[in-house]
């Protein structure tokens, strides 16, 4: 039986997902790691086989989101060190401590309520590791003061659950050409370093680096790097690819088969709101995918797809299962392959050229990619696992 009955699917290629760890691990120091942040199902590629990748390619750890994602690894079995980035809820550490999972805190009362539950529950339990993530000029999580930040670390010191296993800040900014707002953020972090290290505290592992701060400042790689967007073989701004220091190869492309043909022999609307109008002789093709699927109603008319090497504009609102793309050649016949991000032939449509048409990041546009996509694995060009989300189907 096939893994997935549809024409509309995602590749993924892990031969690029292996070259991007490998171009960081050239550009960082030597001393320095790679965490791979694989969260949000790694930016929509798939975290499980994304997160293998990279271990396997010399990512030393992995960063998702929230404990539910970092559970998921280790259901699949990934025994690298796993640490969730955002809050957790007090009753849920426990889970932390059942799947060996590290955790951040910012707060000590929080430090406080997490041991007394886990005094409680699992006594003779192994500590998890605890990093205090330390607001240096996001606004959005971490300690904003030195009496705060030994605050925490004096009662994780205390804690016979916790065990104070990293400190870390992330930056706003760093993928600007005006470095003065990261800079600002890297000197408050070195500052909060240096009371820890006066107050007489041995430093964890430290890290500030996401993948612009990477790109631009590798010698602040302290002990890892956090690896997101860069891994996929993505930039985070323009600004960070027209630098062009750090070569990266895009891993994912959304491709699909055309679904029905018709050329028309007198005008006709398409799509709801009948807002494109084909004319005699031209050839409209049917795609099945649709913003249920994570593709952009704002494409609606905006956005292109290519079909033989070609670009094919999309034509009348994106529905919520299909599409509508006009063929410039008159070629098109059911059952073709069409390219709605990556590559075709020589023609591109990149996710930066997608984000740019509908107004947002390119971080987006694979993260609203769902769970009614199959994703295929590919290494060497060969397919190497099929997974699909929707029917939680794998094939090998
Ligand atoms: C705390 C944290 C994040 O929220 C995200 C990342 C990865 O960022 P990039 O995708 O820009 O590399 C790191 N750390």
């Amino acid at each position: 039986m096939k893994a997935f009955c549809r024409d509309t699917w995602v590749e993924v290629d892990l031969d690029a997902i292996g070259k991007n760890v490998q171009t960081f691990r050239r550009h960082i120091p030597a001393k320095t790691g790679i965490m791979a942040v694989v969260k949000a199902d790694g930016y929509g590629h798939g975290a499980v086989q994304v997160g293998r990748e990279a271990l396997r390619c010399g990512a030393d750890s992995l960063a998702v989101a929230m404990l539910d994602e970092a559970v998921l690894l280790r259901k699949a079995g990934i025994t690298a060190p796993v640490l969730v980035l955002g809050y957790t809820p007090v009753d849920c550490v426990e889970q932390a401590v059942q799947w060996n999972i590290e955790l951040t805190a910012y707060h000590s009362e929080w430090v406080e309520q997490a041991t007394r539950l886990l005094l409680d529950k699992c006594p003779n339990a192994r500590p998890i590791g605890i990093h205090i993530k330390t607001d240096t000029g996001m606004g959005r999580l971490g300690v904003r003061s030195t009496e705060e930040l030994l605050a925490i670390v004096e009662r994780l010191e205390r804690s016979p659950m916790l065990q104070w296993t990293g400190i870390f800040t992330h930056f706003a900014c760093a993928d600007e050409a005006d470095t003065t707002h990261v800079v600002q953020q890297h000197q408050q972090f070195q500052s909060y370093l240096q009371a820890l290290q006066d107050a007489g505290k041995t430093l964890p592992k430290v890290h500030c680096c996401n993948t612009a701060a990477s790109i631009a400042f590798p010698q602040w790689g302290y002990d890892t790097i956090r690896l997101g967007i860069g891994l996929y073989g993505l930039y985070p701004s323009s600004y960070m690819r027209e630098r062009a220091d750090v070569p990266l190869v895009p891993a994912l492309s959304l491709k699909t088969r055309i679904a029905h043909v018709k050329t028309a022999k007198e005008p006709f609307t398409v799509s709801y709101g009948a807002t494109y109008t084909a004319q005699p002789e031209e050839q409209i093709a049917t795609l099945p995918i649709g913003y249920a699927d994570g593709f952009s109603r704002l494409l609606s008319n905006r956005g292109f797809a290519l079909h033989g090497g070609e670009r094919a504009a999309i034509v009348g609102r994106v529905c919520m299962d299909q599409i509508m793309v006009r063929i410039g050649s008159g070629s098109a016949q059911v059952g073709d392959e069409v390219v709605l991000y990556g590559k075709q032939g020589d023609e591109e449509i990149s996710l930066d050229e997608v984000a740019e048409r509908i107004g947002t990041i390119n971080y987006e546009i694979p993260c609203m990619l769902n769970y009614r996509i199959p994703r295929v694995y590919l290494r060497g060009r060969q397919v190497v696992e099929v997974f699909h989300p929707l029917t939680m189907k794998s094939e090998m």
